[in-house]
């Protein structure tokens, strides 16, 4: 008998995913997590019933969430990541040279717990002498850094790795919480959040750039193609406080990416540049 996996992505539309096995099935305190065995993709991880990553395909988000913000930044040394649960874009984050520390706030442990064990490749680095986990709410973590305005404790790069803007993730889609981290940042600090699809989510797209444009001085964004995502084709939203966010920066010239080459199946000085290269109804959406 065949069993397949359906994500009803829009309401009128979604992908269907032929499953193996459900390796994990729970109701943590926020959300329902499940974890197929698929065959197509490996391992895939579904939180509230939307594919998070599959183990083919992970490589795409973890890296251009991670490394496009971090290489435009002069001397990226303290990271916080929000969300991201699962480790991926820790282990991105840690090929950047100038990485010292990396804070990450994830809602539901769980999630951690899980990553770590069904996805060990993805969750290697969250153990990293240079990684602190801390299981509480990103919003108030971010809220609460702003407002003691303590420079020791500010970030040169804030990542938001999130799930759809609805359930635990709804507040990292709002105004108050991009002017936080705004706050939580340090002077020539950059934010980068994960912002959906632009065929289906064009309004959210809109809105957040709006506001990112607002608060920051410059603000740019940024695609990659993720096959499990809805549409295959994600965006990425950022706003930096001093760097232009579409080019590498200088600080990398005599950086050998080649070395890096094996441990990048996207990334790569080309891509970066590429990536924020729109077609014109992207465009449109953030003129
Ligand atoms: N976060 C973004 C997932 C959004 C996918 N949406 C969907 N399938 N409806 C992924 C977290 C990976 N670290």
């Amino acid at each position: 008998m065949e069993t397949w996996f359906f994500e009803n992505q829009t309401g009128n539309f979604g992908i269907k995913i032929r499953i193996k096995s459900i390796l994990f099935h729970e109701f943590s305190d926020y959300q329902e997590i499940t974890i197929y065995d698929t065959l197509e993709f490996g391992k895939v991880l579904v939180l509230d019933k939307a594919v998070m990553f599959s183990d083919k395909n992970e490589f795409v988000y973890h890296e251009m969430l991670g490394l496009v913000p971090l290489f435009s930044h002069e001397k990226p040394e303290r990271i916080l990541i929000i969300g991201g649960g699962d480790g991926g874009v820790v282990r991105e984050c840690l090929k950047n040279p100038f990485v010292k520390h990396i804070d990450l706030v994830e809602i539901d442990k769980k999630v951690v717990e899980v990553s770590k064990e069904f996805f060990p490749e993805i969750a290697c680095k969250l153990e990293d002498d240079k990684v602190r986990v801390l299981a509480e709410d990103g919003i108030e973590f971010i809220k609460n850094i702003s407002a003691r305005g303590n420079e020791d404790e500010k970030y040169d790069v804030i990542l938001v790795d999130s799930t759809d803007p609805v359930g635990p993730a709804e507040g990292l889609f709002k105004r108050d919480f991009y002017e936080a981290a705004y706050g939580a940042l340090n002077a020539s600090g950059i934010f980068t959040a994960q912002t959906e699809s632009p065929f289906f989510n064009q309004n959210l797209i809109k809105d957040i750039g709006k506001i990112i444009k607002e608060i920051y001085a410059k603000s740019s964004l940024y695609c990659a193609s993720i096959p499990v995502y809805p549409s295959g084709l994600w965006s990425f939203t950022a706003g930096s406080k001093k760097y232009d966010t579409k080019v590498i920066n200088e600080s990398y010239k005599d950086f050998d990416f080649g070395r890096l080459e094996k441990e990048l199946k996207y990334y790569s000085p080309e891509i970066h540049h590429s990536s924020f290269v729109l077609p014109n109804f992207i465009k449109d959406i953030i003129k």
